[in-house]
């Protein structure tokens, strides 16, 4: 009855007025992730001209490049469209001691935990490891993106998100101790080209990759950075660690005319020996 509004009127002007601080995206950013959609889907493009361009053999490293940069492109559509995204309650307050709540971008980790296993298989396969280290390599990548998805959106206790990013950091580290030690041992086995390639796609992965925690340390972690500058931070990590590597990637191969890799026994092993279905006595 609107003789109880006449109540509540007054009720409503003596409750304190509480208001939060909205940390988020302004088109500057927007713009960013239209501008980085727009490089994905060139890149996409050129590499299918690249696949109908080299000897079939060499075509499985198109491919899981094209997959990648289908994956980064569809996600930045996403983004750019204002999807993917959610509210995260910080642990810092503003100025006027107003609770803080941060735009995160989920859509990056679904992205990533299809990009990063793919970007280690590509580096994988050009090493010729053994089944069971590309297998256990690209687990431990998916769990390291995995456990950072929950560190992101974790909001209740600061000290839970900053376990589950060393618990992330940590599937990091074994993933490099991977490609630094197994990958290279497998590396020496083949020819000095593709050893070369090798050595400078591993190389770019362990810089590149270490820019990320590094930025969602004084993002997600500490909120000392705005989600403008951390859409462009990762937008320009993204592009090297994707276009720019895949690109390396695939012209350094096409170039390497009678470069055959040298399998290891677990990928060529006859039927009836040692083996136990695919696993083979090496791996
Ligand atoms: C997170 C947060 C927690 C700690 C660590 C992380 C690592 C992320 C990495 C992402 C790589 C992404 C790439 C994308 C596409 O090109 C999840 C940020 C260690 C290494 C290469």
């Amino acid at each position: 009855p609107p003789g109880s509004l006449l109540i509540l009127i007054p009720l409503s002007l003596s409750l304190p007025q509480y208001h939060v601080h909205r940390e988020q995206i302004t088109h500057t950013g927007m713009r960013t992730l239209w501008v980085i959609f727009a490089f994905f889907t060139l890149a996409v493009v050129i590499t299918m001209i690249m696949a109908k361009r080299v000897e079939r053999k060499l075509r499985l490293f198109h491919l899981i490049t094209g997959i990648i940069l289908v994956t980064a492109h569809a996600s930045y559509l996403v983004m750019a469209c204002g999807m993917g995204v959610t509210w995260v309650k910080s642990f810092k307050h503003a100025a006027d001691g107003a609770p803080v709540i941060r735009q995160v971008f989920y859509a990056r980790y679904i992205d990533w935990a299809i990009t990063t296993p793919l970007l280690l298989l590509d580096l994988a396969l050009l090493a010729g490891m053994p089944k069971i280290q590309i297998v256990t390599i690209l687990v431990a990548d998916v769990f390291m993106i995995v456990m950072g998805l929950f560190a992101a959106l974790q909001d209740a206790s600061e000290k839970a998100r900053w376990f589950l990013y060393a618990l992330s950091c940590a599937f990091y580290l074994y993933v490099l101790f991977g490609i630094v030690f197994a990958g290279r041992k497998s590396a020496s086995l083949q020819s000095s080209n593709v050893r070369q390639v090798y050595n400078v796609t591993a190389g770019m992965i362990i810089v590149l990759w270490t820019g990320y925690p590094i930025i969602f340390a004084l993002t997600e972690g500490k909120g000392r950075i705005s989600v403008d500058a951390e859409v462009i931070c990762y937008g320009i990590l993204d592009v090297i660690a994707k276009i720019v590597f895949g690109f390396y990637l695939l012209s350094a191969h096409s170039h390497s005319e009678g470069d055959s890799v040298v399998l290891p026994e677990s990928w060529t092993e006859p039927r009836g020996s040692a083996r136990y279905g695919a696993i083979a006595s090496d791996d």
